[in-house]
């Protein structure tokens, strides 16, 4: 039997394999030189196989037991049967994202193939929700022609070969002595009232300029553009400009615009139109970008509920506001309320930074504290029987005495940025620097670790660290 790279001659055993899921493995056999095979049943938890050419292909789904029967029948009509058990156990990639997706120079990364930028230390690990581009793939990168793309006032607009943000291509708008602009109207976009859209657009000028009318998005209803007015500080490096607005009562298509005063030239590319309340990092218009996930399995190999400690840096990002959707997992053990769940992270229903115990009645402990300000900070979160408390930048900022330890994880795997089940909960920001510590440290160490604004070393009691400086090999 051949499963995920394990070949096996079975017998009347048991055998453990870990793999990929869904995997799918192929039951061959052989009967002994003298016996001619009239008939061959192959069953999988009681239910029949078919066979192509007396190959039987087995299908695992999720990991669970699976117990193989087998039934053949001699020309003499004489039965032999024999059974055997398949634990199958999911091979888990450390990182997943199921699209591909660009990082912040609009360079594209392949399918799960994390995208890491300048953090901390060196890189940093982004981790992000997915998103669709509601433009279209043209009016987001140009690669095309110029259809899906015009604009207003007196302009030469071409599609320049020779500059782009992404891909080989952008639009160029030659302006003459009066305010012009670049837009998408010629295919306006499909919204629905009442929705927040976020739309963004990479931009550069030939010259500095303060344009006043800036950075527009109308809707269908004329009379109703307040707040769309965004002055746009405009350089002659590209330069992304974000808007947020909710689409107003009767909207039902949209187009954005980026003004330029008289006697400069402009160049678009990379722009989007997503249904949030905040922008994601672009992808293609058109597309999908799917939500990345980033999980360390067994978590039972770095840590245990009884002590310990993990360090991280993150770029705490300007969108961790009061009444944006989900919480933000810094990281986590456990997706849902529950005995043995271990998370910080960000939560935007209190606006305050969280780290939570849930002991094994499944009652909380968690110390709440204010959100730093915008950019790199340090998150220490520690426990052991004595007291559970949250640090960050090296300062205790909450704690707890004699927290109630659960006795096993929520779950086996520990997450990074998002929650294990279904991609949730994502950060949208870069990590960086993440050292996991089998006990708790003192607070010097803490302290000291901050004030030293080094990497953190990796030492007797480090069970996990990584660096996320271009791979995630954790350090040796
Ligand atoms: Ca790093
Ligand atoms: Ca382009």
């Amino acid at each position: 039997m051949a499963v995920g790279g394990f070949t096996q001659d079975v017998e009347d055993e048991s055998y453990a394999v870990t793999i990929p899921l869904p995997a799918t493995g192929e039951l061959s056999f052989t009967a002994t030189d003298d016996v001619e095979l009239a008939e061959v049943k192959v069953l999988v938890n009681g239910e029949s196989v078919d066979a192509t050419e007396g190959v039987y292909a087995i299908t695992f789904n999720t990991a669970t037991s699976y117990v193989i029967e087998i039934v053949a029948k001699d020309s003499a009509g004489q039965e032999t049967k024999f059974s055997f058990k398949v634990e199958v156990t999911e091979d888990k990639k450390p990182f997943t994202r199921n699209s591909a997706a660009y990082t912040d120079d609009g360079t594209q990364v392949a399918a799960d193939v994390p995208r890491y930028e300048t953090g901390k230390f060196g890189q940093a690990i982004f981790i992000e929700e997915g998103t669709t581009n509601l433009l279209t793939e043209n009016q987001s990168s140009v690669e095309i022609d110029t259809s899906g793309l015009s604009g207003a006032g007196t302009a030469t607009r071409t599609r320049d070969t020779a500059t782009a943000w992404h891909g080989g291509y952008s639009y160029q708008a030659i302006g003459g002595s009066s305010p012009f602009s670049i837009y998408t109207a010629p295919q306006k976009t499909s919204v629905t009232a009442g929705t927040a859209y976020t739309r963004s657009v990479y931009v550069k000028s030939s010259a500095p300029q303060s344009s006043e009318l800036g950075f527009m998005m109308w809707w269908n209803r004329w009379n109703h553009w307040t707040a769309s007015n965004i002055r746009a500080n405009l350089t002659t490096d590209w330069q992304r400009f974000v808007v947020t607005e909710i689409a107003p009562s009767g909207a039902s298509s949209a187009y954005l615009e980026m003004f330029s005063n008289g006697n400069h030239t402009i160049w678009w590319d990379g722009a989007q139109l997503e249904a949030k309340p905040y922008a994601t990092s672009w992808t293609l218009g058109g597309t999908t970008r799917e939500a990345e996930t980033l999980s360390i399995s067994p978590v039972s190999s770095i840590l245990t509920t009884q002590q310990g400690t993990i360090d991280v840096w993150v770029d705490v990002p300007d969108f961790w506001k009061s009444g944006i959707p989900n919480s933000r997992r810094i990281w986590s053990i456990g997706n849902a309320t529950g005995p043995g769940m271990y998370w910080l992270g960000y939560d935007p229903t209190i606006n305050k930074i969280v780290f939570s115990i849930y002991d094994d009645s499944g009652i909380e402990q968690t110390i709440t504290v204010d959100k730093p300000s915008a950019g790199w900070h340090l998150f220490t979160a520690r426990w052991s029987n004595n007291e559970m408390s949250l640090w960050i930048d090296g300062v205790k900022m909450g704690s707890k005495t004699s927290p109630s330890l659960p006795t096993n994880f929520a779950d086996t795997i520990l997450t990074i940025g998002c929650r294990p089940d279904t991609p949730y909960d994502n950060v949208n920001t870069l990590i960086d620097d993440f050292r996991v510590s089998n006990r708790a440290r003192p607070d010097a160490e803490i302290q000291a670790l901050y004030q030293n604004n080094q990497p953190a070393p990796k030492d007797a009691d480090t069970t996990l660290k990584l660096n996320f400086d271009g791979n995630l090999d954790p350090q040796p």
